[in-house]
């Protein structure tokens, strides 16, 4: 496996990476002066481009709903989110209404004059108090969002948030739902051009990822209250591959979750302990999402942890 040190000399940062710093940067300091508490999210997927100017890529699965849900609970919880999400994949507010389900909301009123667009009376009730939270996110500055698209561009933000991140000490916390491809093509052994279908079927060999889970936690942001998510598909692994995560990196809680039951089910897995948080069919059906019970542990145990670290001072 590569070298995370190896990994950042051999791959270039992305053309947005500058631009990114600065909000970042703009956007810690900012927070860290009001003693906010802070949280990044991550959400969706990474890509892994097979060509230098890519055509093809394999891409990981996630739509962002784990994250863009999150995101809002964690502002009702008045932290400032740092939203780093899959450019096109799900964002906090507007995932509510995504498609045509927006569209259709809308009436248009003609006459020879002008045009007016309006919410259809029906639809206020569920528009209006997503759109007020979100323009008070907005106004508030609340939240900033940094996107990105392949697990190189994933890398190096992660590395600047972290970076950003590290003042908070304590106050931080790295919420990790991004489903972050575990293999990739090092850029060195990668074509340049699209891979002609006329040169055969290509054999294409993957490296893996180096762990960045494992620096992050020990050197980036030694203080901070870092959970990150575990997905199986195979329910046997799941508390096993979570306990060695936590055994290996030392990070504060895995939250493991299944790929077919991920909606209502998760397990917390702590260094002392393992418990599950399930969603009933009629809490699901009354529109509660996981995602609210999720952040509120997570602040929760965020809240004694900030304690017990004032404790030793
Ligand atoms: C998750 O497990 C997320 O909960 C999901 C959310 C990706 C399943 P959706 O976006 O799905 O709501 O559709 N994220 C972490 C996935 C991941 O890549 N974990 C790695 C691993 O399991 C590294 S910690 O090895």
């Amino acid at each position: 496996m590569t070298h995370w040190e190896d990994f950042y000399n051999t791959h270039l940062p992305p053309a947005d990476f500058e631009d990114n710093r600065s909000l970042l940067k703009e956007f810690c300091e900012r927070h860290n002066k009001l003693q906010n508490r802070i949280v990044l999210v991550t959400s969706g997927g990474t890509t892994v481009p097979l060509e230098h100017n890519t055509v093809r890529f394999v891409d990981n699965f996630s739509a962002g709903t784990r994250g863009s849900a999150s995101a809002e609970y964690f502002l009702d919880h008045d932290y400032a989110v740092i939203f780093m999400y899959r450019h096109k994949s799900l964002e906090p507010f507007t995932r509510h209404f995504t498609g045509q389900q927006f569209f259709d909301m809308l009436d248009i009123a003609d006459n020879s004059q002008s045009s007016t667009i309006a919410i259809k009376p029906d639809s206020v009730d569920v528009f209006a108090p997503v759109l007020a939270k979100y323009k008070i996110a907005r106004e508030t500055q609340m939240i900033l969002y940094v996107n990105f698209t392949s697990v190189v561009d994933y890398m190096w933000l992660l590395r600047a948030a972290c970076e950003c991140l590290a003042a908070f000490e304590e106050r931080a916390v790295l919420y990790l739902a991004a489903a972050v491809s575990d293999f990739y093509i090092p850029e060195d052994m990668m074509p340049t051009h699209k891979m002609q279908s006329g040169d055969g079927a290509p054999t294409i060999s993957l490296q893996l990822v180096p762990k960045m889970l494992a620096p992050l936690a020990s050197l980036w942001v030694p203080h901070a209250y870092v959970v990150s998510f575990k997905l199986e598909t195979d329910e046997n692994l799941l508390i096993v591959k979570a306990r060695d995560s936590l055994n290996k990196y030392k990070h504060k809680l895995v939250i493991a979750n299944v790929l077919q039951t991920r909606k209502h089910r998760v397990v917390f897995v702590t260094p002392t302990d393992s418990y599950e948080l399930h969603l009933s069919r009629e809490q699901a059906h009354q529109g509660l999402e996981i995602e609210e019970p999720i952040v509120a542990d997570v602040v929760q145990k965020h809240g004694d942890f900030i304690v017990s670290a004032q404790q030793r001072q």
